[in-house]
């Protein structure tokens, strides 16, 4: 059981520590294909007694309470102080940040953001902020009225978990976001399944007409990989690429690529 305030004392003690997940352009990108495009940043708790907690077993605790405002912002600090000191080993290297459906409701949030970037002196277009669908939908107008502040810092925005919620390509034409992420469950039953092939292949196209870039998320095999490059998606993530890791293993993964 998870106590709120156990969760407070871990915010407060720096309990809490960033796992990089790579990510890599299939399709081109500023150094051809195969060239880091930028890192996902996961949240670990490194438990006093309880060792390394996995995000799902907190994040949805945090959710529910106050506590994912000072979290979230936590978690952006970190991260944009992250990519700025990566810009050394990669220049033009991106981070990605999971936001909740509660700071989409929060109209200090897009303030906040810019603060961070200024602080750490970071290009805002290196950051990018992943909202899933259900958090745009649990109150469409004030998030809608947040992503385009967002937006207006010049941060990137993308639609995580793509293809598990109810949101039409006419609406996501609606807001102004960069990137769709299409769901780990499809991009993992792709190589067997035909029907997943063809629904993979139609989120890309319709995605591109759309000008939006696509991001596949939990690519496990060669296979897998080389049948999204195919289609034209534009960019990677998943454990044939890269397991979420320290920043110090991050550091030696891009001077590996
Ligand atoms: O790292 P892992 O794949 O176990 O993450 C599980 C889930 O937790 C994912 O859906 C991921 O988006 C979410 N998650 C990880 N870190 C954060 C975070 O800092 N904030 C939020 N809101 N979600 C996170
Ligand atoms: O979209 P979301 O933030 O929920 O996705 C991140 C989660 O997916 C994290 O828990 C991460 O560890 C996990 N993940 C990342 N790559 C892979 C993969 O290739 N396969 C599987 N099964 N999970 C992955
Ligand atoms: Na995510």
């Amino acid at each position: 059981l998870l106590l709120r305030g156990e969760l407070r004392t871990a915010l407060a003690q720096g309990q809490f520590l960033l796992h990089l997940q790579p990510k890599i352009f299939l399709n081109g990108g500023p150094g051809g294909s195969g060239g880091p495009m930028g890192f996902e940043a996961l949240t670990r708790w490194a438990h006093p007694e309880r060792g390394m907690i996995p995000p799902d077993r907190f994040i949805p605790v945090i959710e529910v309470s106050d506590l994912i405002h000072p979290f979230t912002l936590w978690v952006v600090d970190q991260a944009v102080a992250c990519c700025a000191r990566l810009q050394a080993v990669h220049p033009g290297v991106g981070m990605a940040v999971n936001v909740s459906a509660r700071n989409l409701l929060d109209g200090h949030f897009p303030g906040q953001v810019g603060d961070a970037l200024r602080r750490h002196g970071l290009a805002p277009a290196l950051l990018e902020l992943e909202v899933t669908e259900s958090a745009i939908m649990a109150d469409p107008a004030r998030a809608l009225e947040t992503l385009h502040a967002l937006s207006a810092l010049g941060v990137r925005l993308s639609i995580d978990d793509f293809g598990t919620g109810y949101s039409s390509f006419a609406y996501l034409n609606r807001l102004p976001v960069n990137a769709l992420k299409i769901d780990q469950s499809f991009v993992a039953g792709m190589a067997a399944d035909t029907d997943m092939r063809a629904i993979v292949r139609s989120i890309i196209e319709m995605s591109h007409t759309l000008g939006l870039m696509v991001i596949a998320e939990g690519i496990e095999t060669q296979e897998t990989l080389d049948l999204l490059r195919g289609m034209g998606c534009d960019v990677g993530q998943g454990y044939f690429i890269g397991y979420p890791a320290p920043e110090s293993s991050a550091e030696d993964w891009l001077r590996d690529h």
